[in-house]
C-alpha cells in the first residue's frame, strides 16, 4: 500500500508554529492563533504602499449606501425578479446582523454559507461581515460529507441554505448534520424552512454593532481546491481581500457604470473577487445574478441588463462562443469576458473576440491569493497565449526547480508566491502549512509555470495531485480515501484523463482485494456518490487493474497511469 493514510483533523493544541508567532503585537489574537499572518514588517509595508486601506466590508457597503442609496446594487431575476438598491442592501444587512446577534452569533464565530446565486447571499455575508462572524463559503454542489466536515472542523454555529436547489433538498442534509455537530445551533433557510428557521424571520430592528471587526481581522474562510484528504480553509482578511478587489477593478476597468454578471457559483473566489460581485460592489457598480451560466439563461440577462463584464471557466467560454454565433440576443454591451479557473487553450482563446465581440481577459488565480490578469490593452498575442501577470507590484513570483532553486526566465518550474493578498498559512493546519509554504512565507501553488521576458505567466501544468475538471478542482487523495472504504477495494489511484470539453476528467484505477467478488465501474461511482460527495467528485471512469505501475522507489506511478489512460482514449477514438 503506497497511499498515505487519510488525513486526520489537526487539533488546536498543535497550532503554534514558528511562523504563527509573527503576529503583530498590537492585535488581539487568541493565545493559539488559528492561522499564521503577515509578519509585522510586511504588514507595515503593505499599508505604507497603500494596498491595505484600512477598510472593512461592512464599512465599505455603508459608505456606498450613503453616497448613492438609490443606485441598484443587486439584480436577482429569480421568481418575480428583485432589484435591491445600495440603500436597501445596506439596511437588510443591518437588520439581519441584528437578528444574528440576537441569536448569539458573535464576532469570530463561523457560519457555513451554502447559497446559490440569490440576493440573500449578499444580505447574509454582509450581515456576517458587519458582526465580524466568518462566512465559510461552501459551494452549492457540496453534499453531506463536505458540509459535515466544514461544520465540524470550523465548529460552525450556524449553516445557511436554500430550501431546494437543483432538485436537492438541503433541509434534510442540514437536519442530519445538525444532529451530528454539537456546535451547530441554527440552520437558516432561504425559502420554506421546514423544521428549521426561515432566514426571512431572523431580521430585527438594526442595532449598533459594538466591537465590530478591524480591517486586519479575518473576514471569511474560503475553500482551497486542494490536493489533500480534506479541503483546507483559507483565512482572508478585510484588508487583503479588499486590496484584491480594487486592484482587480483597476485592471478590468470596473467602475460605477459597470454591470457584472455573476454566472459562476457566487461563493467561488473567481466570481467573488476577480473582480467579481464584491469588486463590482466596491466600485458602486451593479451585480446581476444568473441562476445558471448557460447561454439560454445568461444571454437574455446580458441583453436586458446591458451587462458589461462577466467571468467564465473555459468549458463555458467555449459554449458561449458557439452559442453567440446563432443567438438572437444583443450581446453588444459586453466589453470584457474573463476566462480562468483552468487553462484556456490558445485556439479557444482566439475564437472569443470574433464570436462574442468583446475583449478576452485571461485570469489565473487561486483562492489562496495571487491573481494574474492579461491587461485589456495588451498585445493580442499576449492575451491569447499567456495567463497574465500579477495584480500587485508587490506580488513576489519565484519559478523554482524541485530543490527550490530559482530558475532563469523562460524555464518551466514550480510557482511560488508571496504578497499583500496571498495568505501565509491555512486555517488550523500547521502540519500542512509546513509543507505548503516555504520558511520565509512563499505559498507553494502546485502550479508549473514559465515566465515570459515581459513578466507574464504561462501555465504549463501542475505538480499537485489534483484534477482540474473545467475549473472544478478534485483532490485525488480525498476521493481515494473514500474509495478505499469500499470492502472490495485493495488500492486505488485517481488520475486525470484528457477531455475535449472539460480539459480533464477523473479516472479511478482500482486494484481489487484478492478473492473479492468482482464489481462493476458503476458500483464504484455509486459508492462514492452515496458517501455524500459533490457530484463533480464522482470518478468519470473506473479501470480495474491487477497492480499499479511503480516509480523507482516503489510509489504508484501516476505519470504512467495518466499516459496509459490517455493512450487508451486515443486508441478508442482513432479509427484503425
Ligand atoms: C481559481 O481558484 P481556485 O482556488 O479554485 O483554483 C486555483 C488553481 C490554480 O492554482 C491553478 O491550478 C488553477 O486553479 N487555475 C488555472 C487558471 N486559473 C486557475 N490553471 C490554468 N490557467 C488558468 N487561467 O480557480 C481562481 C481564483 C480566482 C480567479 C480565477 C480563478
Amino acid at each position: 500500500m503506497t497511499l498515505e493514510p487519510p488525513v486526520t483533523h489537526e487539533t488546536p493544541e498543535t497550532h503554534a508554529t514558528p511562523e504563527s508567532r509573527t503576529m503583530p503585537e498590537t492585535h488581539d489574537q487568541p493565545a493559539i492563533p488559528d492561522a499564521p499572518t503577515w509578519p509585522a514588517e510586511y504588514a507595515e509595508r503593505y499599508r505604507a504602499a497603500g494596498y491595505w486601506r484600512g477598510e472593512t466590508f461592512g464599512a465599505m457597503l455603508r459608505e456606498r449606501a450613503l453616497n448613492h442609496p438609490d443606485r441598484v446594487a443587486i439584480v436577482d431575476p429569480a421568481g418575480a425578479g428583485r432589484r435591491w438598491t445600495y440603500g436597501q442592501l445596506d439596511e437588510r444587512a443591518d437588520r439581519l446582523a441584528a437578528g444574528f446577534l440576537a441569536r448569539g452569533i458573535a464576532k469570530g464565530d463561523r457560519v457555513v454559507v451554502q447559497l446559490p446565486n440569490v440576493a440573500e447571499f449578499f444580505e447574509t455575508v454582509f450581515a456576517l461581515f458587519r458582526i465580524g462572524a466568518l462566512p465559510v463559503f461552501a459551494l452549492p454542489a457540496h453534499r453531506e460529507s463536505e458540509i459535515r466536515y466544514f461544520c465540524e472542523f470550523t465548529e460552525a454555529v450556524a449553516y445557511v441554505i436554500p430550501d431546494v436547489n437543483g432538485g436537492f433538498d438541503h433541509r434534510e442534509l442540514a437536519a442530519k448534520v445538525r444532529a451530528e455537530v454539537p456546535t451547530l445551533r441554527d440552520v437558516f433557510v432561504v425559502g420554506d424552512p421546514g423544521e428549521h428557521t426561515a432566514l426571512a424571520d431572523v431580521a430585527r430592528e438594526p442595532v449598533a454593532v459594538e466591537d465590530g471587526p478591524r480591517p486586519d481581522d479575518l473576514a471569511f474562510l474560503q475553500l482551497s481546491g486542494g490536493s489533500t484528504g480534506v479541503p483546507k480553509l483559507i483565512p482572508r482578511t478585510h484588508d487583503d481581500y479588499i486590496y484584491s478587489l480594487w486592484g482587480s477593478n483597476e485592471i478590468c476597468a470596473v467602475d460605477e457604470h459597470s454591470v457584472y454578471l455573476c454566472a459562476l457559483p457566487a461563493a467561488h473566489n473567481f466570481p467573488l473577487s476577480s473582480p467579481g460581485t464584491l469588486g463590482a460592489l466596491y466600485a458602486g457598480a451593479r451585480v446581476v445574478l444568473a441562476p445558471q451560466p448557460s447561454p439560454d439563461v445568461a444571454f437574455p440577462l446580458i441583453e436586458r441588463e446591458r451587462v458589461t463584464i462577466t467571468g467564465l471557466v473555459p468549458p463555458l467560454a467555449l459554449v458561449w462562443t458557439e452559442a453567440a454565433a446563432t443567438t438572437s440576443c444583443d450581446l453588444s454591451s459586453l466589453d470584457v469576458l474573463l476566462v480562468g479557473g483552468a487553462k484556456f487553450s490558445e485556439e479557444a482563446a482566439r475564437r472569443v473576440g470574433p464570436a462574442i465581440g468583446c475583449t478576452l481577459q485571461q485570469v489565473f488565480g487561486m483562492a489562496e491569493g495571487l491573481v494574474n490578469y492579461t491587461r485589456l490593452d495588451d498585445p493580442y498575442e499576449t492575451i491569447v497565449t499567456t495567463q497574465g501577470r500579477p495584480i500587485s507590484p508587490d506580488d513576489e513570483i519565484r519559478v523554482v526547480d524541485d530543490e527550490d532553486n530559482d530558475l532563469p526566465v523562460g524555464a518551466t518550474g514550480h510557482l511560488l508566491t508571496r504578497g499583500p493578498y496571498t495568505i501565509r498559512g491555512y486555517w488550523r493546519a500547521p502540519a500542512h502549512n509546513a509543507k505548503s509554504f516555504t520558511r520565509d512565507g512563499f505559498y507553494r501553488t502546485g502550479d508549473v509555470v514559465r515566465l515570459t521576458e515581459d513578466g507574464y505567466l504561462v501555465v504549463e501544468g501542475r505538480a499537485k495531485d489534483q484534477i482540474n475538471r473545467g475549473g472544478e478542482k478534485v483532490a485525488a487523495e480525498e476521493i481515494e480515501n473514500h474509495i478505499l472504504a469500499h470492502p472490495a477495494v485493495h488500492d486505488v489511484a485517481i488520475v486525470s484523463m484528457p477531455d475535449d470539453y472539460l480539459g480533464e476528467r477523473t479516472c479511478a484505477y482500482v486494484v481489487l482485494r484478492d478473492g473479492a467478488e468482482p464489481i462493476r465501474p458503476v458500483a464504484v461511482k455509486k459508492f462514492v456518490r452515496e458517501r455524500g460527495l459533490a457530484a463533480y467528485k464522482v470518478p468519470d471512469r473506473v479501470e480495474f487493474v491487477d497492480a499499479f505501475p511503480q516509480t523507482g522507489i516503489g510509489k504508484i506511478s501516476k505519470k504512467d497511469l495518466r499516459a496509459a489512460i490517455a493512450e487508451q482514449l486515443r486508441a478508442q477514438t482513432t479509427p484503425r
